[in-house]
């Protein structure tokens, strides 16, 4: 028998045995063996697995029975203890099931504590014409494969720790405060977003005020204009742990009218604007358009 098919993912293992076709089929004919020296072997597949972390992994069985009899096999694990795999009548024939457990009781899980390294798993047919196509081993007990299992195989386990964000302001001198920072040293703000993970960033989605957009080398340039936008970042992990954290960025630099210098027109505007909210004219970002604006103007007159 060929092995064509091997897929170890983060901590989950899954196993895929293609043999004689499709399946790790065992030949027809035979008693019950319920050892891992049988009487009459089925057939035998050999499985190295290379470990990356130490755990206790729960061994899954894709299996399809062809009776209510003959619906187990063997597993053996570095050559140790013979594991009777399925054996329950309640399994349906001629049809895909997981199986988890040994003995014939569903309760009686297959747990097995492995050391990092390479380990020899062993499937010995022990009933005829039981097949098996899949064996996956998580230490993630609360998976229940579906399907082929996949749904089992790319998360690590155990990772409960979102994604963060850190944001850097490229050519500002102005920093984050909470949430917010207004920016009245470049005209044009840069917002650069990093996301981490501790153990790996699955997505990631930016918005300006709403409306989705893409970075540039890691970072957003601001519109050209004085304003309040909003920056929202969006991550996400293979485990599913979620990121969602938007911040403002007040945009205040005294050239008002982005005419490329601070002089009379900005002043001009200012005044007409003085005693309103206007967010262009408000530098200070006070909430009112005002003395303090007045000052920033004059400070960097012929900027
Ligand atoms: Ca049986
Ligand atoms: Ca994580
Ligand atoms: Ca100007
Ligand atoms: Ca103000």
């Amino acid at each position: 028998m060929h092995i064509t098919k091997l897929i170890p993912s983060y901590k989950n293992i899954i196993l895929g045995l293609y043999a004689m076709g499709s399946l790790l089929y065992v030949v027809p004919g035979g008693q019950v063996q319920a050892a891992c020296t049988p009487s009459v072997d089925y057939g035998t597949v050999t499985l190295s697995v290379n470990v990356t972390s130490a755990a206790t992994y729960r061994v899954w069985s894709r299996i399809m029975p062809p009776d209510n009899y003959n619906n187990s096999y063997s597993l053996e694990i570095d050559g140790g203890n013979c594991i009777v795999v399925g054996d329950s009548s309640s399994l349906q024939a001629n049809s895909w099931s997981w199986v988890d457990y040994r003995d014939g009781s569903s309760s009686n899980k297959i747990d097995v504590s492995l050391s990092a390294g390479t380990h020899t798993i062993k499937l010995i047919g022990t009933e005829p014409s039981v097949a098996v196509d899949r064996l996956i081993l998580t230490s993630d007990t609360s998976c229940v494969p579906s399907g082929v299992g996949d749904n089992c195989a790319s998360p690590a386990p155990g990772d409960t720790i979102a994604p963060t964000v850190n944001f850097t302001f490229p050519g500002a001198s102005e920093s984050l405060v909470g949430d917010a920072i207004t920016i009245g040293s470049v005209r044009q703000a840069v917002v650069q977003p990093s996301v981490t993970d501790n153990v790996g960033v699955t997505s990631a989605t930016y918005q300006v005020n709403g409306s989705t957009v893409s970075l540039t080398s890691g970072q957003y340039t601001l519109p050209n204009q004085n304003g309040d936008y909003t920056f929202r970042v969006s991550a996400s992990d293979a485990a599913g742990n979620t990121l969602d954290r938007t911040i403002t960025v007040r945009s205040r630099h005294p050239d008002i009218n982005r005419d490329g210098s601070v002089g009379l027109s900005d002043f001009t505007r200012l005044l007409l604007q003085w005693g309103s909210s206007n967010v262009e004219s408000d530098l200070d970002a006070n909430g009112s358009v005002g003395l303090g604006d007045f000052t920033k103007v004059l400070l960097h007159w012929g900027e």
